[in-house]
């Protein structure tokens, strides 16, 4: 059975549709178009790297600039991830990878928790790649986190190209949280309290 979820996030400075699969792994699509290149590069290394099918469409208030756009396609993102999820049974809840890029090494570690919370130190030196501001890629992660009601700790460990940082950092995202949520084939909650 696949773990499913569709979202429309409508407001005044972003429109976003998702649909999301987080059981692909024969079978990927993915579509990705927020106006942002390189955001949608790291949303692409998510999802092909976490075994999703993700389809993201984000038209936003780019005029302005690009932070609605990502902070907005990161909480829509948070909230499918979590509709698909459901209740958190039968899943082993924590995850960790390392990921390098060439001279780049990221490190993340997940806990499906249900307690939003984002330690996020990429040690991004531009102001921007591409069209993405680097403040806004921690900013991401960190909505991203809120909205899906986990617990993110994702380090760039070593690393001298800006572009290889941030793409480890999500590819090592992926690979934690695919970890994570994999099914254990029971139906236990991983919590001593017996609730996540
Ligand atoms: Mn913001």
């Amino acid at each position: 059975m696949s773990r499913t979820a569709k979202i429309d996030r409508k407001t005044n400075e972003t429109d976003i549709k998702i649909d999301i699969n987080l059981d692909s792994k024969h079978d990927q699509q993915i579509h990705v178009n927020t106006g942002i290149g390189f955001l949608d590069h790291m949303y692409h290394a998510l999802a092909k790297h976490g075994g999703w099918s993700l389809t993201l469409e984000c038209k936003g208030d780019l005029h302005i600039d690009d932070h609605h756009t990502a902070e907005d396609t990161g909480i829509a993102l948070g909230m499918a991830f979590k509709q698909a999820l459901g209740t958190p049974r039968g899943i082993r809840r924590f995850g960790t990878a390392y990921c390098p890029l060439d001279e780049a090494l990221a490190r993340s570690v997940v806990d499906i928790s249900g307690r939003p919370y984002a330690d996020i130190e990429l040690d991004l030196k531009r102001e921007k790649i591409g069209e993405l501001s680097c403040e806004m890629i921690p900013h991401v992660l960190h909505s991203f986190a809120t909205a899906a009601g986990i617990t993110l700790h994702v380090d760039v460990l070593k690393g001298k190209n800006d572009h290889h940082k941030a793409e480890s950092a999500f590819k090592s995202l992926a690979v934690a949280i695919k970890q994570a949520i994999e099914s254990t084939g029971t139906n236990d909650v991983p919590s001593t309290k017996g609730v996540l």
